[in-house]
């Protein structure tokens, strides 16, 4: 099949789901044809049967703001006209997914076929597609693409709730590859971040508010006071001013280390003790399964889907997404315990397994046929 992938580029959840989706789906003789503003951060273009294109926009003084909905268009009108691709699955609705029906109508005009799967991440239903602007443009999306599906039952329920919709959305959870994420030899340069004796808490994010950063570090300062240990933050966005200024106010500056973006997080995870991950609302929490499948624990709020990555009690604890004191008595009873900490980091083990990239994939190549089914193409 020839496919072309909408995403964001940039570091976050659905570009790193699209992007292994798409190298996934190249593996097994698929054509695909990454479409993004920049070159997604994990897309390894040394295959002939991956392409990527650019999206380049058009800047007039006359626009305040360039439209990135209409250059994304115009550019899968292009790719689908002259690389024969029979589906566009488009990651996150916000405006990929409208991009995307927008690009079906103007090339239905000309007899060209195209079906459209529609993706939903996350905050494209939960925070900025409920907003009363967006959401009837998010409901037609949703309404008219050929197959929609959402990567938790939680979003699923949150979509079908807060939008009108009159189709089915099929739940397609994230997956990861397994060999990559293990655990591995840690990476030399975090091992020496930490002093011998101290715990190693991990959170990975694009620091942003949802994510509560400033909560990470506020779990932090209540467990360093009993238990000797370091806080490595990796990723970078809008609150990381606040979140150093905040460990500065805290005294705890010496201890929480900000590694960036950083590529190979498997081997940061591998020397980690416990994975935070307090969100205010999370789709699906995929940087968790990430810290599971590398076996270590995670201790996050109970909101959105994550509850259906992390066992509460058995891979990690859950707790409510403002139970600061609850959290740091949960991570202090773990880091405290290492036999209970070893049944943990095995449990988590197992529980990442159960979202094997191998296994998820053939969903969506089910859901891809489905669609060009109905789309009238196949
Ligand atoms: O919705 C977002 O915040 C953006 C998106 C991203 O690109 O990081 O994150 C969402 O999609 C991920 C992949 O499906 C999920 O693992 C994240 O839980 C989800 N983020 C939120 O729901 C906040």
């Amino acid at each position: 099949m020839k496919i072309a992938v909408v995403c964001y580029p940039t570091y976050g959840g659905s570009g790193v789901v699209a992007t292994e989706l798409g190298m996934g789906l190249a593996q097994k003789g698929h054509e695909v044809h990454f479409v993004s503003s920049s070159q997604p951060a994990r897309l390894d273009l040394l295959n002939e049967r991956i392409h990527y294109h650019e999206v380049t926009m058009l800047h007039y003084p006359v626009f305040d703001h360039s439209p990135y909905l209409l250059a994304l268009t115009g550019k899968l009108v292009d790719v689908v006209r002259h690389e024969g691709i029979e589906l566009v699955h488009a990651h996150y609705a916000i405006p990929h997914a409208t991009a995307a029906l927008l690009a079906r109508d103007i090339l239905r005009r000309e007899g060209i076929p195209l079906a459209v799967v529609t993706t939903l991440h996350g905050t494209d239903v939960t925070l900025v597609g409920k907003d009363p602007g967006y959401e009837p443009v998010v409901s037609h999306a949703i309404n008219l693409s050929d197959g929609v599906t959402a990567v938790s039952e939680s979003l699923r329920t949150d979509t079908l709730a807060h939008f009108h919709i009159d189709k089915p959305i099929q739940v397609i959870p994230n997956f990861l590859d397994l060999d990559r994420f293990r655990q591995r030899n840690p990476c030399r340069f975090t091992m020496a971040l930490a002093g011998d004796n101290q715990k190693r808490l991990i959170h990975i994010s694009n620091f942003r508010k949802v994510k509560r950063v400033d909560l990470v570090i506020r779990i932090f300062a209540l467990i360093r006071e009993q238990i000797p240990a370091c806080l490595l933050l990796v990723g970078d966005g809008p609150e990381r001013p606040r979140c150093e200024q905040l460990c500065r106010e805290l005294g705890i500056a010496m201890d929480v280390r900000f590694l960036g973006k950083q590529e190979a997080v498997e081997e940061i995870l591998s020397a980690g003790d416990l994975f935070l991950l307090p969100s205010e609302t999370e789709s699906f929490g995929l940087a968790a399964l990430e810290a599971m499948a590398c076996g270590v624990p995670v201790l996050s709020s109970r909101s959105g889907g994550l509850p259906e990555v992390n066992v509460d009690g058995v891979t990690g604890f859950l707790t409510d997404a403002d139970d600061m004191q609850g959290m740091a008595q949960a991570a202090m009873r773990l880091l405290g315990d290492d036999e209970l900490m070893q049944q943990f980091r095995l449990a988590a083990r197992r529980q990442a397994e159960r979202f094997d990239l191998h296994q998820i994939l053939p969903l969506y190549e089910e859901a891809y046929r489905l669609a060009l089914q109905r789309s009238g193409g196949s």
